[in-house]
């Protein structure tokens, strides 16, 4: 027990994830996630009209604003049989393709790049060599010796007030920090433009929904008008504002973000052998061009690689019932069935009881229930989601810009494939699909004004608005690939209103807690994979492999500690 070490928060926004280790001198020999926030949104939903649920949904988050809304709809349409405009589709397909450029840029530079970027030695850097260093990588504009010598002016206010400000808690001077001062200046100048960047681009999901965070959805379609000729619906004005926001887009992932990823990762090539894990990944699909009953059109293809044999795409069933169960045998719930039975959605309980230490406690004990988090597994495996499942299952299924931008990646970075299956691979893999996904908003967009321009303006259909027009009981499942991994809600409708709704959430997916079986999950595995730490007392390596993941525990448990205890034990960030 004496050699445990727990980080927690470990998250820097996004929900409460606690990490303890079980260390074998400095290497990490077995690691627990726990979810230690819960909320009741799957509860809530529970007699409502199945129209409004959406709505409810997206509360789960305020991070990926807009997925669960979708996630909903779809759930829906799919349980009425309803299909949608491909209009609708279109744009849903930009507004989730403008979630994940926008988490994506965030997550890099807010949330994960200071796992490798050094603040304070940015300061020692010379404004000159940072300029040749940041040309030699791109042609982004702002890269004069002068921009970074105000970048590096503005730094040195925030330490000399005496606080690092949104900087602060950090293991500043940590060997293993690997950057010259110059390349941490770079990153951090570029972090304080990233703020700025993602306010503009945030305004396409408020030319589309109305507003952000929260983005208005119906089932149906989408809840705007196309009219050239009206003030009020999306005309030729809006059109070329969205034009503008994909550009701007584009320009900062390109010139950007996807030169400071490679040149960041050349001083960390180490990491490409450390922190995979599982081996298994598991996509969902998503980006229709025909529908979403029609998996061939998804620009994001649907299936299961297990073992890393990218030779081998299983098929995935989500309404089969052997195949996605959520177990709870590690988890603060009961099931009917008893503690190890693994349920599909569609059958999914959620019985709250929690059996943990009280507050303040040393350790969870990890041999009984120890996370909020269920432990969901597809034909009994546990899964990686996420941006590096979906760069494999489009690699493996030869989708030619994939392949292209992944053999450019290793190629740069002098690493073979198998560095693909790594922390590193995960952090890479998230740019890579933020470049494929920007260039592909570009087609959609094009696709819109083709539809617009011979008259298809059509944005919702006159689906069975009637209630009492619907099946006595039905049932769907509404999926999409969100920006951290296959995102699912299983609906069960009866006499009109909801009779059971369960969310699977990428997040339960990467952070869930070991299972009847005793498997690990996502992120224990690769915590268990080739971990050791410089100095236990500044966890920083278990930092960038759970980040690199970039998690988010309200989305994954979607349930707060009604007592509001605060369950800290070290702090950082
Ligand atoms: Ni709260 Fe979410 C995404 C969903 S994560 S961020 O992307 O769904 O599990
Ligand atoms: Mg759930």
């Amino acid at each position: 027990m004496s050699d445990r070490i727990v980080v927690d928060p470990i998250t820097r926004i996004e929900g409460h994830l606690r990490i303890e280790a079980e260390m074998d001198g400095n290497k990490i020999k077995s690691a627990y996630s726990s979810g230690t926030m819960v909320r009741g949104i799957e509860v809530i939903m529970q007699g409502r009209d199945p129209r409004d649920a959406w709505a409810f949904a997206q509360r789960i988050c305020g991070v990926c604003t807009l997925v669960h809304g979708l996630a909903s709809i779809r759930s829906v349409e799919n349980a009425l049989d309803y299909k949608v405009p491909k209009n609708a589709d279109l744009i849903r397909n930009l507004m989730n393709g403008a979630q994940y450029i926008h988490d994506h840029v965030m997550h890099f530079y807010h949330l994960h790049a200071l796992d490798w970027v050094d603040v304070v030695s940015a300061l020692s850097a010379d404004p000159k060599a940072t300029s040749e260093l940041a040309q030699s990588l791109s042609n982004y504009p702002k890269s004069s010796p002068g921009y970074f010598a105000d970048m590096k002016k503005k730094l040195k206010g925030f330490v000399e007030a005496g606080q690092l400000g949104i900087f602060a808690k950090a293991y500043w001077g940590h060997p293993a920090y690997k950057l010259p001062p110059e390349a941490n200046l770079m990153a951090v100048s570029h972090y304080l433009e990233a703020l700025s960047w993602q306010r503009d681009v945030a305004r396409l999901h408020t030319i589309f929904g109305g507003k952000n965070p929260h983005p208005n959805f119906v089932v149906g379609g989408v809840p705007c008008a196309i009219d050239l000729n009206s003030d009020s619906a999306i005309n030729m004005k809006k059109l070329s504002q969205v034009q503008d926001i994909i550009k701007q887009m584009m320009t900062f992932v390109d010139q950007v973000y996807v030169p400071d990823t490679l040149a960041i990762a050349s001083f960390y090539k180490d990491w490409g052998s450390r922190g995979e894990g599982l081996g298994n990944f598991l996509t969902y699909g998503d980006f229709p061009s025909n529908g979403m009953d029609d998996p061939s059109g998804f620009m994001i293809p649907s299936g299961a690689i297990l073992n890393r044999d990218l030779s081998t795409i299983h098929d995935v069933d989500m309404n089969a019932a052997d195949e996605i169960k959520e177990y709870v045998s590690h988890s603060w719930y009961d099931y009917e069935g008893g503690k190890n039975a693994g349920l599909h959605p569609y059958d999914g309980e959620t019985k709250l009881n929690y059996t943990g230490p009280k507050p303040p406690y040393k350790h969870l004990d990890v041999d009984q229930s120890y996370s909020w988090l269920k432990s969901p597994r597809w034909k009994g495996h546990a899964m990686e989601v996420g941006p590096l499942a979906r760069v494999l299952m489009l690699y493996a299924s030869g989708h030619e810009q994939t392949k292209e931008l992944v053999g450019m990646t290793l190629n740069k970075l002098d690493v073979p494939v198998e560095a693909l299956f790594s922390t590193l691979g995960r952090t890479a893999a998230r740019t890579l699909e933020t470049k494929i996904i920007a260039d592909a908003m570009q087609g959609w967009y094009n696709d819109l004004i083709t539809n617009i321009k011979v008259g298809d303006t059509k944005t919702f259909n006159e689906v069975l608005w009637e209630p009492s027009s619907w099946p006595k009981q039905a049932q769907g499942v509404g999926f999409m690939e969100a920006p951290r991994g296959g995102l699912a809600h299983w609906i069960v409708i009866e006499d009109e209103i909801i009779k059971n709704y369960q969310a699977v959430v990428p997040s339960t997916w990467n952070a869930g807690p070991r299972d009847d079986k005793g498997q690990p999950g996502a992120y224990e595995a690769a915590l268990a994979d080739n971990h050791v730490l410089h100095d236990p007392k500044q966890p920083l390596e278990v930092l960038r492999t759970i980040h690199s993941f970039d998690p988010c525990l309200a989305c994954a448990v979607h349930l707060t500690d009604p007592d509001g205890n605060e369950l800290i034990k070290v702090k950082v960030q």
